[in-house]
């Protein structure tokens, strides 16, 4: 077999792509057509294609190269691992170095507590973990009834069948069999959309209080926990009115709800804190991590997990886990990263430099005809474009049309800034320097006013 690299050519490699690998999320045969971008190489916060385009990475891949791509430590630390020891399990009573160092090393950085690391291949992997962990957790404590887990529309939490039912994206639970009983889900806090008239403090009060409602519905013996991400990613970036998170801790306190926090977006920095939760002021039972975990380097993720829960899932056999749960080297280039994370200060640079400096950038765009809100929470953030600003009004054409436009635009001028809906998002690796955020705004200012005037072009301004 011929080697494919990237020396080949890009028609060629995108026909072998479009002839044998199924994209996730695409509607393939429509790529097909298309040929897919074909990603070569990586450095800092900049892409290069097999056309030669450098790209700026305003989504940090998946929301996940916290430290920038070209980190050659991460290279030599797992080549290194691979060669003393590329696996062992941590079934059977059995353990490693890599796995227990990263444990202890996550445990020192999560907040007081939050002890214990269960790890998984994904983030996905992870939240199936959870769904088992909380109802075994009642179980043991004698309350089996309590079974039920209260999400939220339009959360992402991964998907395989568990996680992908814990999410609230509809498109998703309308394929293949979703939701898995007993996951409720309620309303989202995007005060932009789906707020009316009321003030966003009175909103967030109100999204929070569904909650309650829903407990005292379902019944406090049924409800085992509450899952959400301490600012929504994929469901656009959607950060709470400041008075949702407050409301939500107090109602899990009340009923004693288990609070699963999923970090796997908002940890390890995004936010300007080790981990969402922190920025958010919340006490989570469990912790969800993945992505920034090894910025991307390596596939890996896991629970933290209190040590109250711990301790009675201790109790007795677990019967879960994954072939690669602690693998040595993922868990080796994960432990690598949180030393870069932590030995160069870069929640401190996000926090201190590049988060404000965004902030402003970003909520200048406010100026510009077709941006509505800009929220933005340390290294991600969102805009909600928009024909009638005063009114918060919806386009006339379909959700997410007017989205991909800007998305294409974006693509053309060298940036990656991804459209949920008609949002546009960005998440870009933490290491981002003043100087490259002045970039990204450049570009993502040209992709809009190139959108622009080809909605006017189109007659696409009408509201909904
Ligand atoms: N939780 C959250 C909050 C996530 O964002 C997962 C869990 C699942 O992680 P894995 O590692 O199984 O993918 C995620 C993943 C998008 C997009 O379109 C976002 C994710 C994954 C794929 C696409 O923004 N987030």
């Amino acid at each position: 077999m011929t080697a494919i690299t990237n020396h080949l050519p890009t028609a060629e490699l995108q026909a072998l792509d479009a002839a044998h690998h199924m994209h996730p999320f695409t509607a393939n045969g429509e790529l097909a057509e298309k040929g897919a971008r074909v990603i070569t190489r990586a450095s800092g916060v900049t892409l290069t294609d097999s056309e030669g385009h450098e790209i700026l990475d305003a989504m940090a891949g998946l929301w996940c190269v916290n430290i920038g791509y070209g980190r050659d430590e991460l290279a030599d630390v797992a080549a290194r691992q691979m060669r003393e020891l590329p696996y062992y399990n941590t079934f059977f009573q059995t353990t490693h170095a890599p796995a227990i160092a990263l444990a202890a090393k996550i445990a020192e950085l999560a907040p007081e507590g939050l002890n214990h690391v269960f790890f998984a291949g994904s983030g996905s992997e992870a939240n199936d973990t959870n769904i088992r962990m909380v109802r075994h957790y009642w179980a043991l404590k004698d309350k089996p009834s309590k079974s039920i887990i209260i999400s939220r529309k339009n959360a992402y939490h991964g998907s395989s069948v568990g996680s992908g039912s814990l999410g609230g994206m509809s498109a998703m639970h309308e394929q293949g069999g979703m939701p898995i009983p007993d996951i409720h889900h309620i309303n989202q806090p995007n005060w932009w959309a789906e707020a009316g008239d009321m003030s966003p403090e009175d909103f967030g009060l109100a999204r929070a209080q569904e909650l309650e409602q829903a407990i005292l519905e379902l019944g406090e013996d049924r409800v085992a926990a509450f899952i959400a991400e301490p600012v929504q990613g994929a469901g656009g970036v959607i950060v709470p009115p400041t008075t949702y998170w407050p409301e939500i801790q107090r109602i899990c306190d009340k009923y004693e709800i288990l609070l699963i926090a999923d970090e796997v977006i908002c940890g390890f920095g995004r936010t300007g804190n080790w981990f969402g939760s922190q920025t958010m002021g919340i006490r989570p039972d469990i912790m969800t991590i993945a992505k920034g975990l090894s910025s991307g380097y390596a596939p890996i993720g896991g629970s933290i997990v209190s040590d109250e829960v711990a301790a009675v899932i201790g109790s007795g056999e677990f019967n879960h886990g994954y072939t690669y749960s602690g693998h040595p080297v993922a868990s080796a280039v994960a432990l690598e990263n949180l030393r870069i994370l932590e030995e160069e200060n870069i929640v401190g640079h996000v926090r201190d430099v590049a988060a404000p400096y965004l902030k402003e950038k970003w909520e200048a765009l406010t100026d510009h005809p077709l941006v509505g809100e800009a929220k933005i929470v340390g290294m991600m953030g969102s805009i909600a474009l928009t024909p009638n600003k005063a009114a918060r009004a919806a386009f006339a054409s379909d959700a997410g049309t007017v989205g991909y436009i800007c998305r294409e635009r974006c693509f053309a001028n060298n940036l990656v800034m991804r459209h949920v809906g008609d949002r546009m998002i960005i998440s870009p690796p933490l290491v981002i320097t003043p100087d490259e955020i002045d970039t990204l705004i450049e570009r993502a200012r040209k992709s809009l006013d190139e959108c622009y005037e080809i909605l006017k072009e189109k007659d696409m301004l009408q509201s909904a």
